[in-house]
């Protein structure tokens, strides 16, 4: 087996994000696929999409403890929701002969943001994470986003090559929002001064979308590893993505500031 490679599975992607609770299984099913197609060891972090958001956005999960609302059984419901997609993801897994384990963040990080605490746990074969309600210190309890996780993965695994998310809808980080975007407007090649209109629905998305996202990417990059972003509805670009071959996407070229 050669190098490691971490990949997102973006919670837009995997879910119809506005219809609670719906997973795009024939999304779940291709990237399983890929999954079992690479000679990679895998780190598969999963978003949320609407088995996370639409309810943590009712609950004010990501505010923390707010006095007079009852959070409790919002947070129960959305960790329970949590596995329910993760099931379905294991068991595609599963079917594609991958040897997969999930380590829900609930029970092993502490806090959120770049900075979470917990020691990462790895499985021999294909580790699997997603984005989760999390306890916290300071305001009881928080959403930890996956984009926070796989930038730790990429920079504290020893032996990573590469991370590669795997988004919805867009061919990787475009200049301008999607809706006005032509071919030409997706950036190819990040550089530290790139500028983007990066369109945010934060009437459902409780963590921060493409810019924390590209943040993250640039974080792993300035850390020396190269970061990819893919259609994650080109089977075949995720899978080139992961290999490290040519493709049609956004790259953050590894450096060592
Ligand atoms: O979709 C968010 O994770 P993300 C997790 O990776 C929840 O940002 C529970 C909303």
């Amino acid at each position: 087996m050669s190098g490691v490679v971490v990949v997102k599975w973006g919670g837009g992607l995997i879910t119809d994000k506005e219809r609670l609770c719906s997973a795009n299984s024939a999304i779940i099913s291709s990237l399983a696929k890929v999954a079992s197609q690479t000679s990679k060891k895998l780190v598969i972090v999963h978003g949320a999409g609407s088995f996370g958001h639409l309810k943590a956005k009712a609950g004010r999960l990501s505010e923390g403890e707010i006095e007079g609302l009852d959070q409790q059984s919002i947070i129960a419901e959305v960790r329970e929701d949590m596995l329910l997609l993760n099931t379905q993801i294991m068991e595609s897994l599963a079917m594609n002969g991958v040897d997969a384990e999930v380590f829900p963040p609930r029970d092993w990080a502490k806090g959120f943001g770049a900075d979470f605490s917990g020691e990462l746990p790895h499985h021999s074969g294909v580790t699997v994470v997603f984005g989760d309600v999390v306890d916290d210190s300071v305001q009881g309890f928080g959403i930890l986003s996956g984009d926070d996780i796989v930038a730790r993965y990429a920079i504290e695994t020893p032996g990573v090559e590469r991370l590669v998310f795997a988004i919805d809808g867009v061919d990787g980080i475009l200049r301008v929002p999607p809706n006005e975007a032509t071919p030409e407007d997706l950036i190819e090649v990040w550089a530290p001064d790139t500028e983007f209109e990066g369109v945010h629905s934060s009437n459902i998305d409780v963590t921060g979308g493409i810019r924390l996202k590209a943040d993250r990417s640039a974080l792993v990059a300035s850390h020396g590893i190269e970061v990819l972003m893919v259609n994650g509805e080109h089977p075949k670009r995720v899978l080139d993505a992961i290999e490290g071959r040519p493709v049609r996407g956004t790259r953050f070229p590894p450096s060592n500031s």
